[in-house]
């Protein structure tokens, strides 16, 4: 077996942190496809000439037509606008559908053999929309969302316990939307539940209980702080991050265990959709879908969060998208 070759489509600001990473990390040949002239050549020809100095020795490619995508094992979507101050990821659908049908012809077309990791927003209509126009089965098309979700709430936990985020493990579900849903019973210190910790800090229930809550809130509007600071565009280096740690995960077959956007037949009693779940991440793409249980609560912001994947891809259909 040759080297990974893994194509970006979508070259701006997360597709040129991705490129980079990648190439840092030698996880294979790196082409990076843009519709805009010349700038994905610029930006390659620009991560090349770090070679020397960083040590990696892969090729990163920059170009403007599909056919260079031709025998990636790895294609990472990041094509179409990122929301501007005050919009919803929602209020993207229109344009970035047009953009992901043309993308998902390129790739179907001239990597048929792909595994595919989307991360355009809405992602969870970009990623089922992805999936309709390639017919590529479902272990094979995934969103990146969760990983980024729960790396947002580890942070915050870890911010406000004082201890390293290397330790602190935290599990967001749903879909990549404000209704997204952080799992506050299951993030835990190396094992130590962080509600337990936040007693103990805060000797208080009811303040721990809304200190948790507070991180919760956080994490759900944790894209739109960015956003909001940022003035043009939205969060890059995180996204751009979480999709090469999936992209390890597969190319280096780890049976990791990390939440992501992964099509649904039947578990957590939705079929047909695409939503956040825990998944195991292997050389096969989605090798399986983890199911846990949720208490009531859990259960109803989880399906509250499905309801609105469910809206979403209803306006896609409703809009001949
Ligand atoms: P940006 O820097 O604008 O890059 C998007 C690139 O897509 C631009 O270079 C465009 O030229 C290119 N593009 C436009 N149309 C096409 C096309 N038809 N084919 C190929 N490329 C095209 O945005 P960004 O990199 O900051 O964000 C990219 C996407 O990721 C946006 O939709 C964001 O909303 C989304 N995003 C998702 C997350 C998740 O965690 C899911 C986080 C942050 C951003």
């Amino acid at each position: 077996m040759g080297r990974n070759k893994i194509a970006v489509i979508g070259g701006g600001q997360i597709g040129g942190v991705i490129a980079q990473l990648a190439a840092l990390k030698q996880l294979g040949d790196v082409v990076l496809f843009d519709i805009v002239e010349d700038m994905p050549q610029g930006k390659t020809l620009d991560i090349a000439e770090a070679s020397k100095v960083d040590g990696f020795d892969v090729n990163v490619k920059g170009t403007n037509s599909y056919k260079d995508i031709a025998g990636s094992n790895i294609v990472i979507i990041t094509a179409g606008l990122p929301r501007k101050p005050g919009m919803s990821r929602d209020d993207l659908l229109v344009t970035n559908a047009k953009i992901m049908r043309s993308v998902a012809e390129g790739v179907r077309d001239n990597a048929p053999g792909s595994i595919v990791i989307i991360i355009s927003n809405p992602l969870d209509a970009m990623v089922t929309l992805f999936k309709n126009i390639s017919g590529f089965p479902p272990n094979r098309v995934m969103g990146q969302a969760g990983v980024l979700d729960s790396s947002r709430f580890a942070t915050f936990i870890a911010w406000e316990l004082g201890v390293s985020v290397k330790d602190v493990n935290a599990l967001v579900l749903g879909g990549h939307g404000d209704t997204m849903v952080p799992l506050t019973r299951y993030a835990n210190v190396n094992g130590i539940p962080v509600p337990e910790l936040l007693e103990r800090k805060y000797k208080n229930k009811e303040k721990a209980a809304q200190v948790m809550k507070d991180m919760v809130e956080r994490t759900k509007a944790a894209g739109g702080e960015v956003v909001k600071l940022l003035k043009t565009g939205s969060a890059f280096y995180s996204p751009a991050s979480s999709a090469i740690s999936m992209t390890e995960a597969i190319i280096y077959d780890e049976k990791r265990v990390l939440p992501v956007c992964a099509f649904l037949q039947g578990e957590f009693g939705v079929s047909g959709y695409y939503v956040g779940v825990p998944a195991v991440l292997g050389a096969a793409g989605v090798e399986r879908i983890i199911e846990l249980t949720l208490n009531n609560e859990e259960k109803s912001l989880f399906d509250n969060s499905v309801n609105a994947v469910k809206t979403l891809v209803a306006d896609m259909e409703r809009l001949g998208l």
